[in-house]
């Protein structure tokens, strides 16, 4: 067999059991009821800065809770940690390998340091990568991408794998645009060609544009969610 041929089926062997993990902790966010978002996008495209307006703004109304992905540090659960709610970091640095992308397994890993049955919607903020972390199932229930303006439009043609993986496509630093030759319509247009119908939503974390669509967004799809199973007592809301 080619060395080519064989690589290909570590990948699928490395997938597979991937999956199984993803599956065991799908399993698991059922049991307790909570929601959970994958969200992924290029370094720095304000998936913190949004998650720092969603906690502000569902204060009260929804139990949150965050599994913070980075490859070092815990800068950005710090910036999220004067909120209140669960947070849990895991660093794929120390024990695995610094990989770019969080996989079921390292989620797993995170899972026992978060009150699960307090916690309404969970969201895994991805390690900043436009490519891998769209390969790693986590177990979760739906999955956004955060995608700045200042990306360029040309990107989900050259990276469509992360643009088809996605249920909604938050298009951020709209107030940016003034300042840039970035050809929306073009990048409308490309986002359709590799994800026809795709959702979309044009909003800025800074200004708050287009924050309260994402949270009605976030709102509806946990309440079509399945209700918990609840066979040791535990009340869900
Ligand atoms: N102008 C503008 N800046 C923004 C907006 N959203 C985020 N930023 C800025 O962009 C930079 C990166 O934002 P983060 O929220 O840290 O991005 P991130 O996706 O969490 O970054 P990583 O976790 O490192 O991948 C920060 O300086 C934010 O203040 C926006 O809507 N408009
Ligand atoms: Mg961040």
């Amino acid at each position: 067999m080619e060395n080519g041929s064989s690589k290909t089926l570590v990948m699928e062997g490395v997938l597979g059991a991937n999956d199984a993990l993803a599956q065991a902790n799908r399993a698991q966010f059922d049991h307790t009821g909570t929601y959970v978002i994958n969200m992924m996008s290029s370094p720095g495209a304000g998936k913190t800065t949004l998650l720092e307006r969603t906690l502000e703004a569902l204060d009260g109304e929804v139990r949150m809770g965050i599994l913070e992905g980075d490859i070092a540090t815990t800068l950005d659960a710090d910036r999220l940690e004067r909120f209140g709610v669960p947070i849990v970091q895991v660093n794929t640095d120390p024990g695995f390998g610094g990989e770019c992308h969080l996989d079921a397994n390292m989620v797993r890993y995170g899972l026992p340091s978060l009150p699960l049955h307090d916690i309404d919607i969970l969201v895994i903020e991805n390690v900043g990568n436009l490519v891998c972390p769209a390969e790693f199932r986590v177990g979760e229930n739906s999955r956004v991408m955060v995608f700045s303006v200042t990306e360029g439009e040309d990107k989900p043609l050259k990276y469509p794998l992360m643009f088809r993986s996605v249920d909604l496509v938050l298009i951020n630093k709209k107030d940016l645009l003034p300042h840039l030759d970035v050809d929306l319509p073009r990048l409308y247009q490309n986002l359709e060609a590799v994800h026809p119908g795709v959702e979309r939503i044009l909003m800025s974390a800074r200004t708050g544009e287009g924050v309260e669509e994402w949270l009605s967004w976030l709102k509806m799809h946990r309440a079509d969610a399945p209700p918990a199973f609840h066979p040791s007592g535990h009340h869900h809301h």
